[in-house]
């Protein structure tokens, strides 16, 4: 069941400083989220429909009143095309991001970036090698410049499939040909999806949903995977590495930076910037010991990953954050960043500055990063962020931080298991672990903060599953003490025992959600070990908490690829059984893999927990009857 608004979060920070705002007269997204109460069934349904002036049109879902909208689109039509032109916005999204990184490489290239440069060389190569891009006895910069051209070509048209599908097991393949999603463009799959859900296009339900197949997978693939990897080459393939969560990271005698968003283009050059002796100097001549950078969301993560800096919160705490009244500065650069975060700013001394041109807030001061001026922009940012310290009025800071650890990539997992998935196959297969399942994604003020990603955890791993994390969930999850060493008490004795050996945690931290993809190529890897595909394998998906029109995609993409994926809240398509089955049921025999709802996720884990033995049934593995 949701537990919409009794209590509102499980978080200790969460609950203090929902009191504290509520005591300063700050308007937070579960007011907000009350105050629309009840939502439209219509749309929460998928039946009403506005992509034309026709409308707006919907269609009764009790057969009383219209069964179609002015145009004559029937429930499955509207509620097909409403579902995949979320899937277009999510790809778009991710995408559009991993372009922003692929320029910055371009610009390092031509040595007109300072500040950045290229960190992972050897990446670098074996990128370009996949690219086809000649590397031997030519310059590092040369190669950066030719592969930031070929990825550009993935974005268009000019071939008959995206690059990175290679890296996905031939069997995985053979059925994107066989179905017709092999994707061919980045940005031509989104447009497409835009063009078939015009008015009188496509108006074949099962056809819009197909392309609503290829067009994500051209984000898990492409646009997400191109992000992933450049910025590695750019700023550091993640390695496990110790850090602090939850809002007691802010400290009340230092400056607060607080980065928010999702590219760490911007967000690595303010990390660098509170490096600088000459701002320190400033911040201890302004009263401060510090400068203490923290994050939220997934630009948060990317530092976290890479620098270990602290994550103050995820997704619904972006608010309560500010509400601490410790944050000097938060900068942004896009997605996830409410509207409403330069009105609960503005209740506090805390300055709030907006990056790119792309992403404009209410209430938020713009100062425009470009890959040519973001070292000396991050610098006079930082240098105002330590102007504002001596304006700060009374200080909350709830709860002690909690220790984690972070940092996770595909590369550092195989280098703890020796330098092969061997260990992990091995462990699986002797059933000490059953199986693994990313859990991803992010909050929703219809499901009690956090409620649903620690409490599916907890039980996964119980049950000696492992689980990865990346985006809002990997915060949940540290805060609730799940990625330190010790954690393995809290695990199964398969699980325990492997984890034990390797000195890792039971819960992995891989990243933010555009590093979805590091999922992807991990079961890949698992697969192609295996000689099967990766639908066979004992591992599964999960967004207990998602909101976000990403995490719709990143459910279609893990689906296409072959991964079974539990989502927590209802999408938009109750209203046309006809979507509803075959995404629930009819795909499996399209992709092997389906979606499952549920919004409990004590009856998630029970789900999951039972695919993965019946996974493990299927390849001849001991299989557990629940
Ligand atoms: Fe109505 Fe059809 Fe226009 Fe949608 S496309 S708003 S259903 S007329
Ligand atoms: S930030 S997409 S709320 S995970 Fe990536 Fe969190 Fe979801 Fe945004």
């Amino acid at each position: 069941m949701y537990k919409i608004n009794s209590p509102l979060t499980i978080t200790e920070d969460g609950i203090q400083l929902l009191k504290k705002a509520e005591k300063d007269n700050v308007e937070t997204v579960w007011d907000r989220h009350k105050a629309q109460q009840p939502q439209c069934g219509f749309c929460d349904m998928g039946l009403s429909c506005r992509i034309c002036i026709m409308g707006p049109c919907r269609v009764d879902p009790f057969g009383e009143g219209p069964q179609a909208g002015v145009c004559g689109a029937d429930a499955d039509i509207i509620v097909a095309r409403n579902l995949c032109r979320m899937i277009a916005a999510g790809a778009a999204s991710h995408s559009d991001h991993g372009r922003d990184l692929v320029e910055v490489l371009a610009s390092v290239a031509t040595n007109s970036a300072p500040g950045y440069t290229i960190r992972e060389e050897g990446k670098l190569k074996l990128l370009a090698q996949e690219y086809g891009v000649e590397t031997e006895g030519k310059e590092i910069l040369a190669i950066a410049g030719e592969l930031a051209q070929a990825m550009m070509e993935d974005y268009g048209m000019r071939k008959k499939q995206i690059t990175l599908v290679k890296r996905a097991p031939e069997k995985r393949r053979k059925v994107w040909e066989t179905v017709g999603i092999t994707p061919r463009g980045i940005d031509r799959e989104t447009s497409e999806m835009m063009h078939r859900t015009h008015m009188g296009v496509d108006n074949n339900w099962q056809s819009l949903l197909v392309q609503g197949l290829r067009n994500a997978l051209s984000d898990g693939w492409g646009g997400s995977m191109i992000a992933t990897e450049v910025s590695d080459i750019l700023f550091g393939i993640p390695t496990p590495r110790p850090t602090m969560v939850n809002a007691g990271v802010l400290k009340d005698d230092h400056v607060n930076i607080v980065v928010h968003g999702h590219n760490p283009v911007v967000s690595e050059m303010i990390s660098l910037a509170c490096i600088s002796p000459l701002l320190l100097e400033l911040a201890k001549r302004k009263g401060a010991k510090g400068i203490n950078l923290a994050g939220v969301c997934c630009t948060g993560n990317e530092l976290l990953m890479r620098r270990g800096i602290a994550m103050a919160g995820n997704h619904l705490m972006t608010e309560l954050i500010l509400s601490t009244g410790a944050v000097d500065m938060m900068i942004v650069d896009y997605q996830c960043i409410m509207p409403s975060i330069g009105k609960v700013a503005a209740c506090y001394h805390t300055k709030i500055i907006s990056t790119s041109d792309k992403a404009k807030f209410p209430g938020m001061e713009h100062h425009e990063f470009h890959p040519e001026n973001a070292q000396k922009k991050a610098m006079s940012i930082v240098e105002m962020a330590i102007n504002n310290f001596p304006n700060r009025k009374e200080v909350f800071i709830p709860v002690k931080p909690q220790a984690a650890v972070g940092g996770f990539s595909v590369e550092t997992i195989v280098k703890a298991l020796g330098g092969t998935a061997d260990p992990l196959i091995d462990a699986i297969k002797a059933g000490k672990i059953r199986g693994a399942v990313g859990i991803v994604g992010c909050n929703n003020p219809k499901i009690m903060h956090d409620y649903g990603h620690v409490t599916l955890t907890r039980r996964l791993i119980e049950n000696d599953i492992l689980v990865v994390d990346t985006g809002c969930v990997s915060v949940a999850n540290a805060k609730a003490g799940f990625k330190v060493p010790s954690a393995i008490e809290m695990a199964g004795p398969g699980l325990k025992e492997i984890c034990g050996s390797l000195g890792i945690p039971p819960v992995l931290h891989l990243g933010s959600c555009v590093d979805n993809v590091r999922i992807l190529v991990l079961v890949s890897a698992l697969a192609n070990a295996l000689g099967v595909d990766i639908s066979d394998l004992p591992v599964a998906g999960s967004a207990p908490e998602w909101y976000s029109e990403k995490a719709v995609t990143i459910g279609v993409y893990c689906v296409a690829s072959g991964i079974t994926t539990h989502l927590g809240p209802m999408p938009p398509i109750a209203g046309s059984m006809n979507v509803v089955k075959l995404l629930t049921q009819g795909l499996e025999d399209v992709v092997g893999a389906t979606f499952a709802v549920e919004p409990d996720p004590e009856k998630a884990a029970l789900f999951l927990i039972r695919h993965i033995e019946k996974k493990r049934a299927g390849l001849g593995l001991d299989s557990r009857s629940l």
